[in-house]
Parts: C-alpha cells; structure tokens; sequence
C-alpha cells in the first residue's frame, strides 16, 4: 500500500506515534506527513473530524487512531486474531485513549488551576490505570498484554508513559510507575528492547 499518507503534529510522540511504528514494522511505505501547530490551525476544517491523526488510503481521508493501530498491526503481526486475546489488546488501547482524553483536558491551564488538575489526575486516573495495566499484565503471564507477545498495546502503553513521567509533563512524578507498580519499570525496559522500536527510532536518528 504504497499510495499512504499519514497526517500528524511534527512529534515523536502523541496520537499517531504508534501507528507511525506499526506501519513501519509492517513495512509500509507511507507518506509520514508532519504538520505544526499553526499549519494544523490552517488544515483543521479540512479533516472528516477536525482532528489529527489522519490518514488518507487511496485518496480517501480516515479517522481515529487506534482504529489505525489494529489495522495497520494486523499487518505488521502486532494484533492477535484469537478473539479473546484480541479483547485483551483492545483494553489497553482504549485505557490508554482515555488517559490521553483526561489529560487533554488540562493542556492550556496554568499556574494553581493546572497543579490542582494535574495532582488529581496523577492520585485518581493515572494511578488506576497502573494498578489496573499491572494485574492484567500478571494475568497474562508477566511479560506482554495479549497472545504472549509483543503487540501493538505494548506500543501504546510504553510510548504513553514514556511521555507522561518524561519530565516533560507538568506536576507528573517522573517516578510515578515506580511508585505506584513497579513491576511494569521492567516492563517499559522490555518494549524499548524490542528490535522493531529500536529500528524505528535508529532510521530517525533519535
Ligand atoms: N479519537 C480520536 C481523537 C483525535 C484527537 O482528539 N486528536 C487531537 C490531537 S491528538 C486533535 O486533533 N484535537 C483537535 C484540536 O486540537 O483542535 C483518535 O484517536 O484519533
């Protein structure tokens, strides 16, 4: 599927990041078209949903992430076809999409008003996204999400909280997992191994 094109912020990270990673381990070759802020201020009407990511097939211009990563997972043999396993990996998806909708909701506020919103989604959201990630990791065996090996939940989880405790994210403990379950530091170190991630990342020079 050479006639690709995806549309996202010029960031390694966000939204479309994993989906970036899926399709370059499934080996498509895609257009990864990176817009700034105020170019996507400009572009926004144009898009099905006013929203990035995007991604055109043939002509034809698509929404919502995650609907991306199982597709484009499927070819890289990153999303299980066992029904249940499947579920499994839809759960952490979507964990992680809700994360991400909860956090949006602070970006823009400053000073007391983001402190205050940021320490209840660190003690309330964040903090039961890692017990929940950490139980249901146990119960699939310790070592991946679904089907016993790397899939594209393990993508989205790790660039996740890779971004969240980067420092980079106001009043979010750097050591938040440690703290919380630190089972899943292993974890993190476990996906950043995996030759398909570090491939990635070598290509672009980071
Ligand atoms: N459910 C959609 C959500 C897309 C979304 O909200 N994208 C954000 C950026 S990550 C956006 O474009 N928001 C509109 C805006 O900032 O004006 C998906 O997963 O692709």
């Amino acid at each position: 599927m050479d006639n690709t094109k995806l549309t996202y912020f010029d960031i390694d990270g966000g939204r479309a990041e994993p989906t970036r990673i899926v399709m370059s381990i499934a080996g498509i070759k895609f257009d990864d078209h990176r817009v700034s802020f105020p170019e996507f201020g400009e572009m926004r009407e144009s898009t099905p949903l006013n929203a990035v990511p995007v991604v055109a097939i043939e002509g034809v211009t698509y929404t919502q992430s995650n609907a991306m990563n199982r597709y484009f997972g499927k070819q890289a043999g990153l999303y299980p076809s066992d029904p249940w396993q499947a579920f499994l990996c839809d759960e952490v998806l979507e964990i992680i999409e809700d994360m991400t909708i909860v956090l949006a909701r602070t970006f823009g506020m400053e000073g007391d008003e983001l402190k205050q919103a940021r320490d209840k989604l660190v003690s309330g959201p964040f903090t039961r996204c890692l017990r929940t990630l950490d139980k249901r990791l146990e119960a699939a065996g310790g070592e991946w999400f679904a089907d016993q090996k790397f899939s594209v939940a393990d993508i989205k989880v790790y660039l996740w909280f890779k971004r969240l405790m980067s420092g980079g994210i106001d009043h979010v403990p750097t050591d938040l997992m440690e703290q919380i379950a630190p089972r899943l530091v292993q974890y993190m170190e476990r996906v950043a191994a995996q030759p398909g991630l570090v491939a990635y990342y070598e290509g672009r020079g980071n």
